[in-house]
């Protein structure tokens, strides 16, 4: 689809397989497909990956710890990743884990390109290690433990390590990374977190350790025996990888730079920072934009027994359903900042919005049209002033306001303007009473209906990046045709083209049944 399109590329964060995936891991892939599919919804030709990061000290001793290699870790973990996206409805061109051959080829190709460019050097290494952050500290960055400790400032432990290694030179990347922040300040959002790189960087950059030669679980680096690079450099470059790097041929190459690195708080250095300095060293590209989102958080302390343990998203998607899920996960948080969840939040704001707002609308109408008219589309015998106020309504909405925050991620705001037009709709339908009508002005009962007709499939089509399977479902069973499913094709008085003349609207099934929580939830 869309094959015209200007090319859009946005990717995940690449996920540690040491374990299964958390709701963290959820959320950031939920987000990244709702931004996907909404910019194919305005017609862009999106390219969207996510996948696994698989080398690093962390890998190595998870699975010294379960008795097996960290490729066999690596294997079945990346597995439950690529099940959870596919459950999800995650929408990724590729799943990429980085223990692929084209993968080390990438990393090998870069590594190479900052060397001819004179940025890697070869020394001994002495520093506070952190394995759980894969990442070296300065003894000025430690912090206190509260028990006469030191530990990373991400509060992880750290030990005193010396080895052989290859360093970057990312201090000479000082100046130009503050120039990027400067000038372009889109490239790091949201502000915030740029201000927090912004006085790193100034803070001073040292050289990196960029090759370790304590295990060999990584990428070799090309020809230095006994060194694997530093995990950060490989996963980084996951991002080229997908898109055939080093052969600049590769048609995927049309999609670098990428438009969006969608990532945690938590790893905003690493590509605000590192990752910048990387490609300027060796002479490629920029991303457009690194978004650092918030850290979701199980506020709801209590587990619930029907729901299973509730920090395992297949568990919540199995109980509350997967549209329900994601909505409620981009409604309900403000994106780029942290939030939490609860059963209780879920199944209120689900029942709220999708099931007694916009489900009951569509529920309504729908019977209505296929109890009254034999599920025929209702004639328009001229619009009043109220339809037309509608209609303006639902453009406002969603072709200016949902497009524009989604556009610049502010992805509540645009559930916030769905919202509105949900509501405009449920308020048109109580002032216009089609019920009513049927006796009194048969005709007008039609447009009244033939105008929600159109605000529904409207209202689908806008909120279907957020939740696809129940949008389609609804659309399908409307007859809306497939080349009008966009943002960018709607029209206010979109209408003839919706469906084939033989189409009858049946029964519709409740697209979202009324979530009840067993009391022992909902105490
Ligand atoms: O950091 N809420 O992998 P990872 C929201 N392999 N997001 C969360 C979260 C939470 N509670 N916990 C984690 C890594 N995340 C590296 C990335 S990229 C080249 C390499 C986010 O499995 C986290 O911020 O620890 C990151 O963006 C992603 O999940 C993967 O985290």
């Amino acid at each position: 689809m869309n094959a015209m399109g200007e090319p859009y590329y946005i990717t995940t964060a690449i996920s540690y397989p040491n374990g299964r995936p958390h709701i963290g891991h959820a959320y950031e892939a939920i987000a990244a497909d709702v931004i996907a599919r909404f910019q194919r919804l305005m017609g862009r030709d999106v390219r969207f990956q996510t996948g696994t990061d698989v080398h690093g000290l962390k890998m190595l001793q998870k699975a010294r710890e379960l008795g097996t290699t960290p490729r066999a870790l690596a294997d079945e973990m990346s597995q439950y990743f690529k099940e959870m996206c596919d459950r999800l409805d995650v929408s990724y061109d590729r799943f990429i884990q980085t223990s692929e051959d084209d993968h080390h080829r990438a990393s090998q190709a870069i590594w190479q390109a900052m060397e001819a460019n004179g940025d890697l050097y070869l020394d001994r290494y002495e520093g506070w290690y952190s394995v759980r952050d894969e990442a070296y500290y300065a003894e000025d960055e430690l912090v206190d433990n509260g028990q006469g400790g030191k530990v990373s400032p991400q509060g992880t432990p750290v030990e005193w390590t010396v080895e052989e290694s290859w360093f970057f030179r990312l201090d000479k990347y000082q100046d130009r990374l503050l120039a990027l922040y400067e000038e372009q300040p889109e490239f790091l959002q949201p502000d915030s977190r740029r201000n927090e790189i912004v006085s790193f960087v100034k803070s001073g950059l040292r050289p990196l350790s960029v090759s370790r030669t304590s295990f060999d679980w990584g990428v070799k680096v090309p020809g230095s025996d006994g060194h694997v690079m530093y995990v950060w450099v490989d996963a980084l470059t996951n991002y080229l990888t997908g898109l055939g790097y080093p052969d600049a041929n590769d048609p995927l190459m049309k999609y670098w730079p990428a438009d969006l690195h969608l990532i945690g708080k938590d790893i905003v250095r690493f590509h605000a920072v590192y990752w910048p300095a990387f490609l300027m060293s060796a002479g490629i590209p920029l991303p457009r934009q690194v978004f650092g989102h918030g850290f979701l958080l199980n506020k709801g302390e209590k587990m619930s027994k029907s729901v299973g343990n509730v920090v395992d998203p297949m568990a919540l998607a199995d109980a509350f359903g997967v549209d329900q899920l994601r909505y409620f996960l981009l409604r309900e948080v403000s994106f780029g900042q942290d939030g939490s969840y609860s059963p209780e939040a879920i199944a209120q704001r689900a029942n709220a919005d999708l099931a007694n707002s916009f489900g009951n609308l569509a529920q309504r109408i729908l019977s209505f049209i296929a109890k009254n008219l034999d599920g025929t589309l209702p004639a328009v015998h001229g619009h009043t002033p109220a339809d037309e106020a509608l209609f303006a309504a639902l453009e406002e909405a969603l072709q200016r306001d949902l497009p524009k925050a989604f556009g610049e991620l502010a992805l509540s705001q645009g559930l916030e303007a769905w919202m509105r037009a949900v509501f405009a709709c449920n308020a048109y339908v109580d002032e216009q009473a089609p019920w009513a009508l049927k006796k009194t002005d048969p005709e007008r009962m039609q447009t009244v209906l033939a105008t929600l007709y159109i605000a529904i499939a409207q209202l689908a089509v806008a909120i279907s990046p957020v939740i696809p399977a129940s949008a389609k479902a609804l659309l399908d069973h409307m007859g809306v045709a497939d080349d009008v499913r966009s943002i960018t094709g709607m029209r206010t008085h979109w209408y003839s083209p919706l469906a084939d003349s033989d189409f009858r609207i049946g029964a519709p099934k409740p697209l979202f049944p009324r979530i009840e929580l067993p009391a022992e939830d909902a105490a």
